[in-house]
């Protein structure tokens, strides 16, 4: 068994520039400029980690290349790429289109890298060149839809490597999994009508995007079941998404028999996270890896397949990354959580009623995947 890993510098100098926490910069009205909160810090200490703790040395490094024109048109309207790149040829950058998602000069090109990587990485997991793999890319991707920018995100990296996993590898089904503190709502309405592409989002209810990610978006059309939300209450932590892991994710993963799993790798669900107030650490992280990779060897020969996305704590995302990414390659390090001690009181937070009545409300959803064709069955 081995586990794919996609980096390049170039993730790094995508150039968000400066913000004020949430809100652009804006001096003459008192906000105060600082480094933007999308920086390359959390990552580059996260890859630096993943070297100095000797785990580089165990995975198979994967060399990343810029996804094509028609590789982001699988997902992306060509107004929209068309869009990124005049804003990433302006000397100053732009915007990806909702005002809070910075382009930087030539973040065209970076982003294009970002989504490039895990195809490649895809690519390695269908030719059963590595068992899984992780991609520690920027920009993020999955607020990002067919035609708009938002939250950090150019083009939806996930989405892009789903449509080439289904064009081009012979994996048909595919099931998207976000952990990410925020709803994954651009992968959400790319696959919102598709009976093929299960998504399933655990984010803090209300956090980002405004009014998105409730329960009751469901699907629709063709694709009605396969989506599905878990809108977390503020403070859950380590017990209440071992519960909805348990819960929903797992049987849902069973009930849809996917050929690849995707996982949309937020950090920002740990209890450090300046843009999100639930309570994970990094062996919970651990954990959860541990669920899923059990269910990929079960269901679909190991193939699981992750992207960063969010984690906005220089300090804890590094630690959280490494315990993901040795339960990834079933190995550990000499290097365990420093804050272990720290998060102990945090990671004893149990489920709470008002946690679990949520998870169980959206556990319902589970029998919907694959109604149709079992009530179709004679
Ligand atoms: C502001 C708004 C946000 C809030 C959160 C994110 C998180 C992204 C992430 C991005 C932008 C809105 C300040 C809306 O980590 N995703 O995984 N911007 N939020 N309106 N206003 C005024
Ligand atoms: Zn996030």
């Amino acid at each position: 068994m081995t586990t794919g890993y996609v980096f390049h510098p170039e993730y790094l100098w995508h150039d968000t520039g400066t913000s004020a926490g949430l809100l652009p910069a804006n001096p003459p009205a008192g906000i105060q400029p600082a480094v933007h909160i999308e920086n390359p810090e959390a990552k580059r200490r996260a890859h630096e980690l993943i070297h100095v703790s000797g785990l580089l040395a165990e995975l198979t490094v994967i060399e990343p290349r810029r996804a094509t024109m028609a590789e982001l048109l699988r997902v992306h309207t060509g107004d929209h790429v068309q869009h990124i790149k005049t804003q990433s040829d302006l000397r100053g950058g732009g915007d990806a289109g909702d005002g809070f998602s910075p382009v930087g000069p030539g973040s065209y090109a970076i982003a294009r890298l970002a989504a490039g990587g895990l195809i490649e990485l895809v690519t390695a997991v269908a030719r059963g060149e590595v068992t899984n793999g992780y991609a520690l890319t920027r920009p993020p991707g999955h607020h990002a839809t067919a035609d708009l920018g938002m939250g950090f995100c150019l083009f939806n990296n996930i989405a892009v490597a789903a449509r080439h996993a289904q064009a081009e590898l012979g994996l048909t089904r595919i099931a998207i999994v976000d952990w990410d503190a925020h709803h994954g709502n651009g992968t959400q309405s790319i696959f919102y009508t598709d009976p093929n592409v299960l998504t399933i989002s655990l984010h803090q209810a209300g956090c980002f995007p405004p009014d998105s990610g409730w329960i009751r978006e469901n699907g629709a059309g063709d694709g009605t079941g396969y989506t599905i939300n878990v809108p977390l209450p503020p403070g859950t932590g380590h017990a209440g998404y071992l519960h909805a892991m348990t819960e929903i994710v797992l049987p849902a993963l069973e009930r849809f028999a996917p050929d690849l799993i995707l996982l949309a790798n937020g950090f920002d669900a740990n209890v450090f996270d300046p843009m999100a107030r639930q309570m994970l650490t990094a062996d919970s992280y651990r954990a959860m890896t541990r669920m899923l990779t059990d269910a990929a060897d079960r269901l679909c020969h190991g193939r699981l397949v992750a992207a960063h996305e969010g984690g906005y704590s220089p300090f804890y995302v590094p630690y959280c990354t490494l315990a993901f990414l040795e339960e990834l390659a079933g190995t550990t390090t000499r290097v365990t959580d420093p804050l272990a001690a720290v998060v102990a009181e945090y990671a004893a937070e149990p489920l709470r009623p008002h946690q679990k009545a949520v998870i169980d409300e959206a556990a319902q959803l589970v029998s919907r995947i694959g109604a149709h064709e079992i009530a179709a069955a004679p």
